[in-house]
């Protein structure tokens, strides 16, 4: 929360050296303090620079954690082809990464675009690669309406019959991908796997 990149770094060796389960470690440790510090951000008692500095010692944490966290799970690369990234205008890229560890931990062949990727890219990607899962994360209010856009994109190319659409991310619901068309919603990284094995069952 304050920034501290030595000191999470320590605290994510130890928790690996004490044999915490990882994503506990993330998601009741690292993105306790990462959405504190949003909060403080938003209450004005932190500037930008300060959120920054967080969620730069957050990644740093996560540099250390991401082994173990893809080495839980299987190896087996042939569940499905996977396509994700954060929609357009939005650079929060964070929970995104998680979820795309996660999916890869657990058999999926993932590519990952990256943040503030472009709507046509999900698409041609989707194509180029045969995908079978479309993934798209949004953290702000004002971006999350571009899974509605690529959807239609995916629609207008033909390909929607062929790939299933998963959304998340903080601003997101069951009842915005229902709106929005899409074939699921998931909460956090775990459920994202639970949703990815159910479309692609
Ligand atoms: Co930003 N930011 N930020 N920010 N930021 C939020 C999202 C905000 C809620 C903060 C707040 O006001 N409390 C707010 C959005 C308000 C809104 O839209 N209603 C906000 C804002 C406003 C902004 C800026 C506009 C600020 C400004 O410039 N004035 C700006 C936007 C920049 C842009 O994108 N164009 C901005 C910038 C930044 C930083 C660069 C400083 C930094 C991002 C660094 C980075 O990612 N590289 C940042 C951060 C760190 C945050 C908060 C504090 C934390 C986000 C995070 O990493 N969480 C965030 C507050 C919050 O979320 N409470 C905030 C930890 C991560 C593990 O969780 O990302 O939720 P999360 O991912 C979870 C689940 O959501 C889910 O699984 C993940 C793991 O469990 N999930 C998926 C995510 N994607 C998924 C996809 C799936 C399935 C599940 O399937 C496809």
């Amino acid at each position: 929360m304050k920034g501290d990149r030595e000191k999470a770094i320590q605290l994510a060796r130890e928790g690996l050296s004490r044999g915490a389960d990882v994503f506990d470690v993330i998601e009741n440790g690292f993105s306790q303090g990462i959405r504190r510090a949003g909060e403080l951000w938003e209450s004005g008692e932190y500037f930008l620079p300060e959120l920054a500095f967080s969620a730069e010692t957050m990644k740093a944490a996560l540099e250390i954690l991401r082994p173990a966290l893809a080495a839980r799970s299987s190896k087996d690369r042939s569940k499905g082809i996977v396509v994700i990234g954060t929609i357009q205008g939005d650079i929060h890229d964070i929970g995104k990464t998680l979820v795309a560890t996660m999916l890869s931990a657990n058999g999926y062949r993932v590519t990952d675009l990256g943040s503030d990727v472009p709507y046509d890219r999900f698409v041609s990607e989707a194509k180029s690669l045969d995908a079978d899962l479309v993934c798209m994360s949004a953290l702000l209010t004002t971006t999350m309406i571009g899974h509605k856009e690529v959807i239609q994109r995916l629609r207008d190319a033909g390909l929607r019959d062929r790939v299933k659409v998963l959304v998340g991310g903080a601003p997101t619901s069951g009842a915005w991908a229902s709106e929005i068309g899409a074939d699921g919603y998931a909460e956090n990284a775990v459920e994202a796997v639970h949703m990815a094995e159910a479309l692609l069952s």
